[in-house]
């Protein structure tokens, strides 16, 4: 193939900047990406592409991007060859754990791994070989609340139903705004054109949120609630429904536990009760229980307005809890559990081991572990608080906290205090520029694709796989390649062949499949499997391996029929797998084999949303929550030029109300005070905010010095995190409270 500049191709590319998934065609010359345009043959997306996904060319050439690692020499960072980068990995860190144990080492997982193969494959094997408990990700910044509530209610926590955008004829929709965000926790390309379809078919849709957003204006009802009140909103509905005998689960009435727990639970939080503290009249909530139970199907969704807040976990456990109480949750219409081609493949339903929160808690404020993570909003005192199990050591994987967790300042200078620290990412930013070695990634055209995490929360079962659409630059090392090294490094097997580190892992995974009596390969032998497989690189190995034993797979010649890395290679647009489809009771795993309702954590928390109805509250009181706008992403792309501007700016938004009251124009300065610090910001002022409600943008605040992210640096915009002090948790999940965050704000002389 020649590479030549003047020649113009097309490549196929599964767009990984959003859970949205989708499909592109990018025109290339040479090796560079000139266009991008939505597949209109990709089974999921069918053409869908936005403003980012079109960017994907100048995203993908910026030229701040890292080409080379930069390992530090005398305090400053330089570039280096990679084999000087993994030499000084190796020659810091099995030291500093022999002398400090392994706890001294932390590792950081931010969102982009999600969105990466590399991502999903190795950071396990990363844990593993470290044996280290402080593990901190973004999750605790994100959707923490609902692996926890899943965990409890079904004993998986990576059990997430998704609403049937397709199908429903009523969505309730809490603390998300897919028209900015396309979507979270419910991978749907074009989202915006899924919503019109529901409200064009007739069914409805009612938006909650505090800000009239795109998504609202959509909607048949926009709920401006006060921030944060969520969980008592929901406790309502539930009530509601108990007391006018509304609740009817139907076929999963045989698979319930604990529903009269419930009744009892709720009934204190009855419409009157809640009102004042949600700003929500007690007919409208009322009615929005009945036309909940009247629907013939309907879907309760929440997300990140609904999660990082205060009682997170308890509104995740209400969403589902609502969607089970009127039947619901399983049923076509509804939200339903999708089955991804690398799940396990089904067991049949038995008892399984629950989900244990607090198995372990953090050194200095003994936050309890969640899914093995502790809060992220915990890991600065994790660093600087003397004593054994201090982290000295940092491993941050395609993460930026210093930027999206609470107090970046503090954790600023924790990490500028760390013996070592490896950053894995393509930019020399807020956090990476603290690092001694950092190892960038290629430009995403040059790495190959495969959903792990979005087709388990897709609301079509489909599966999709693309090679690099551009080869690997010269003097470039694939991520997945990155990753491997980075185990042998750190697990003293430096200056192996990185492909051990896949064949290791296939051996594992064969082993333990053959001696399973339920597995189609059961008895085989692990080698005469392992030679079966197919695919180009480890990581296609693995993704066959796993296809091949997934619910759709082709077993080792146990259905001929059935998926491999090949069957999918010749379909380039991707193979439909189908509607989703009820799953209960396979899907559970709790010790008692049924949907625990009200499982002892949540039945321990409630008195703390019981508190919430009290809570007093000024008359001039703000509170702050957040937004996103639909031309950038978190903390990372604000240098694409072509995504800059319109909407997409750091500005603090007021109602004119309160703007009025506090002497504020539009355009003036203001400056904003919380518990965590203060900051100054743009006024915008807008009616799209409810009164007593503020908003500001995350991940701005590009103006620390020795960064190289030139486009972003020119409007730096302010770091909103900086209002937290990372004290602020849901407590049962230790994620950091976000959203509804009390602050003071005056004008700025
Ligand atoms: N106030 C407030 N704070 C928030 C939020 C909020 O709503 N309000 N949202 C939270 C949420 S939902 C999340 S998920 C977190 C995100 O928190 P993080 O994951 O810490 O932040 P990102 O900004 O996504 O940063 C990702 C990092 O990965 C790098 N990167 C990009 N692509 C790749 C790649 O392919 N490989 C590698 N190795 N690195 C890559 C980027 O350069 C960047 O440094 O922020 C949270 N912070
Ligand atoms: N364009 C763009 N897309 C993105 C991202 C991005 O940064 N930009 N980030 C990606 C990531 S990592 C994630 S996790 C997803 C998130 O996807 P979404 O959950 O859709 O995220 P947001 O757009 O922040 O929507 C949250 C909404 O909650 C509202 N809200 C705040 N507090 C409360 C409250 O107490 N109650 C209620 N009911 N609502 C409240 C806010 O006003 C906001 O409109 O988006 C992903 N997609
Ligand atoms: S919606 Fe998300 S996945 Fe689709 S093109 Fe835009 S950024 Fe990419
Ligand atoms: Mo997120």
């Amino acid at each position: 193939m020649s590479h030549d500049s003047r020649t113009t191709r097309t490549a196929l590319r599964i767009c990984p900047l959003c859970e949205a998934t989708c499909g592109l065609t990018l025109t290339i010359e040479g090796t560079r990406v000139t266009g991008a345009r939505g597949d209109r043959d990709d089974v999921f997306s069918r053409g869908f592409i936005c403003p980012k996904g079109a960017s994907f060319g100048g995203l993908d050439a910026d030229p701040d991007r890292l080409r080379t690692p930069l390992v530090r020499k005398d305090g400053v960072l330089r570039k280096a060859s990679w084999g000087e980068a993994f030499d000084a990995i190796a020659a810091a860190l099995p030291p500093l754990t022999e002398q400090h144990g392994q706890q001294a080492v932390g590792v950081v997982l931010g969102n982009p791994n999600v969105h990466t193969m590399a991502g999903a494959l190795y950071p396990p094997a990363l844990l593993s070989a470290l044996r280290t408990r402080a593990l901190f990700t973004a999750s605790t910044l994100d959707q923490m609340p609902k692996h926890v509530s899943s965990g409890l209610l079904f004993g998986d926590p990576n059990a997430i139903p998704v609403p049937d955008l397709d199908r429903t004829d009523h969505l309730l929709l809490l603390g998300a705004n897919p028209l900015e965000s396309n979507g979270s926790l419910c991978t749907a390309p074009d989202f915006p054109g899924k919503l019109k379809a529901l409200r064009k078919r007739g069914a409805t849709l009612t938006v909650v949120d505090p800000r009239r957003t795109r998504t609202a204006r959509l909607a048949d009802r926009h709920v401006a609630i006060r921030p944060g009140a969520d969980a008592l909103l929901l406790a309502a509905l539930t009530h509601v429904l108990f007391e006018e005998k509304l609740t009817d689960p139907g076929t999963l009435a045989g698979h319930l536990e604990g529903l009269d727990d419930v009744a009892e639970a709720v009934r204190e939080f009855t419409p009157e009760a809640v009102a004042e503290a949600c700003d929500v009249d007690a007919v409208t909530i009322r009615t929005i229980a009945r036309e909940l139970a009247a629907a013939p199907t309907a879907a309760v969704y929440g997300r990140i307005g609904s999660c990082t807040v205060e009682h997170g976990t308890l509104a995740s456990w209400l969403v589902d809890v609502l969607n089970i109480l009127t039947g619901n949750l399983d049923r076509p219409g509804g939200a339903l559990f999708p089955l991804s081609a690398t799940a396990r493949a089904p067991r049949t339903a038995a008892p399984g081991k629950g989900f244990t929160l607090g198995r372990w808690a953090s050194r200095v404020s003994g936050h309890p572990e969640a899914k093995g993570e502790l809060p992220i909003a915990a890991l600065a005192e994790e660093i600087e608080t003397p004593g054994e199990g201090r982290i000295r050591a940092l491993i941050v994987l395609a993460a930026n906290p210093v930027l999206s967790a609470p107090d970046g300042d503090r954790l600023d200078r924790a990490l500028s205090g760390l013996d070592f620290m490896i950053s894995v990412d393509p930019y020399l930013n807020e956090t990476s520029r603290h690092a001694h070695v950092v190892l960038p990634p290629p430009p995403p055209s040059q790495s190959a694709h495969f959903d792990f995490a979005f087709n388990a929360l897709a609301v079509r079962n489909q599966v999709r796989y693309t090679r690099p659409a551009v080869p690997l630059a010269d003097g470039l090392l694939g991520e997945s390649e990155i990753l491997a090294r980075l185990v042998l490094a750190v697990s003293g097997m430096h200056g192996a062949d990185p492909s051990a580190v896949d064949a290791m892992i296939i051996d594992r995974v064969l082993a333990k499949t053959v001696a399973d009596p339920h597995s189609p390969v059961h008895g085989r032998t692990p080698a005469e499997l392992a030679a079966a497989l197919t695919g180009g690189t480890g990581p296609e190995r693995r993704l066959d391996l796993m296809l091949r034993l997934g619910p759709y797979g082709e077993g080792f010649g146990a259905d001929p029929e059935g998926l491999t890395l090949d069957r999918l290679l010749a379909h380039p647009h991707g193979i439909d797998l189908g509607l989703l489809r009820p799953r209960v009771p396979e899907v559970l795993a709790t010790r008692s084999g049924r949907i625990e309702l009200l499982p002892a954590p949540i039945a321990a928390d409630l008195p703390r949303l019981r508190t919430a109805l009290a809570t007093e509250r000024g008359a001039d009181s703000l509170v702050l929550v957040g937004r996103r706008h639909l031309r950038s992403n978190n903390s990372w792309m604000h240098n694409v030029a072509a995504l800059r501007g319109g909407s997409n700016v750091c500005t603090l938004q007021m109602h004119p109300e309160d703007a009025a009251r506090l002497g504020l124009a539009d355009g003036a300065f203001a400056t904003v005070t919380a518990d965590g610090g203060a900051l100054t910001a743009p006024v915008e002022i807008t009616e799209s905010v409810r009164t007593g409600v503020v908003s500001l943008p995350h991940g701005w605040g590009h103006d620390r010095p020795g960064t190289r992210m030139s486009v972003a640096a020119a409007a730096p915009g302010v770091n909103v995190n900086q209002l937290l002090d990372g004290t602020l948790l849901d407590r049962l999940s230790g994620t950091a409270v976000l959203n509804g965050i009390p602050v003071a704000v005056a004008p700025s002389h």
